[in-house]
């Protein structure tokens, strides 16, 4: 049985598929919010990471569930799953909803000084994604598509075949944790994609199918979207109080720095499009 290491937060779709398909298979991993030094040099605040094994890190969700033994995905059903992503920088709207969803989820080291640390530190991955969505919405204004709902029909259409509960069949796979963690990812910090899945018409037999899941994943502690969709569970473990003001004392510390941390998040985001 594989032991994996994780970098990444819950709100990354990415890195939500990679903890779901871990959860389901019940491969022991832990996981930390911030890079591994080797991944930072060369690729940034970049999530998610995974170390299948002590091996080398890896960059790819779908990949790293390719490698712990789901199957792959055809580049048409990752197009789909990357389509289904629309309305995700309406996140950064409000940068008090921003800024308090990531304080929220915090780190889940099992060492209590390692989650201090990491917990102040982390505030420079907020600040990097926040800047990033807010630029992204400056500079290219991602168009609203008229209807958000129509970005889930696809999973609809093929969740019409009779019989199969799950994307990939009789039990869930790839596709499935992939969808799901975007699923995760628009109700970790409320976007209005949300609304469109609670109450289109069209889309009836995909919310049997979020039910089915969380039914499936009642006991992943990263489960966002049961605050929306029955059968309805609790919110995940939140930061105790004192982590997230080790969190937003880091995130004070950035602002401080504005003169190193924004041309350094520049530095890294402008790299990461280059490559
Ligand atoms: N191809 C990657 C995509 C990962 C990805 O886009 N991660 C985002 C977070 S959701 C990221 O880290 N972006 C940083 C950047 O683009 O600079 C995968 O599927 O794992």
């Amino acid at each position: 049985m594989h032991r994996v290491d994780v970098y990444g937060v819950d709100h990354s779709p990415w890195v939500q598929a990679v903890l779901l398909g871990l959860h389901d298979a019940r491969i022991s991993h832990s996981l930390t919010s911030l890079p591994p030094l080797e991944t930072f040099l060369k690729s940034g605040v970049m999530m998610p990471a995974a170390r299948i094994d002590g091996g080398p890190w890896q960059l790819e969700s779908a990949d790293i569930l390719r490698n712990v033994g789901f199957k792959s995905i055809t580049d048409e059903q990752m197009q789909l799953v990357r389509g289904a992503w629309q309305g995700v920088t309406h996140r950064a709207d409000g940068a008090a909803l921003f800024w308090g969803g990531f304080s929220l989820a915090g780190d889940r080291s099992p060492s209590f000084g390692r989650r201090l640390v990491n917990n102040f530190l982390r505030s420079f991955v907020t600040l990097y994604f926040y800047l990033l969505i807010r630029s992204l919405v400056l500079l290219v204004r991602p168009p609203d598509p008229e209807n958000f709902g129509d970005q889930f029909l696809p999973f609809e259409e093929m969740l019409a075949a009779p019989g199969a509960p799950y994307l990939s069949g009789n039990e869930p796979n790839t596709l499935d944790f992939l969808l799901f963690g975007i699923i995760q990812c628009h109700c970790s910090i409320y976007v209005p994609p949300v609304t469109a899945l609670q109450s289109d018409s069209r889309l009836g037999k995909l919310r049997a199918w979020i039910g089915t899941m969380q039914e499936r994943f009642k006991d992943y502690d990263h489960l966002y979207s049961g605050a929306y969709f029955a059968p309805h569970s609790k919110p995940t473990t939140w930061a105790s109080p004192l982590e997230r003001t080790t969190f937003w004392l880091g995130a004070v510390l950035m602002i401080v720095l504005f003169p190193v941390t924004v041309p350094l998040v520049a530095f890294l985001a402008i790299r990461n499009r280059r490559s």
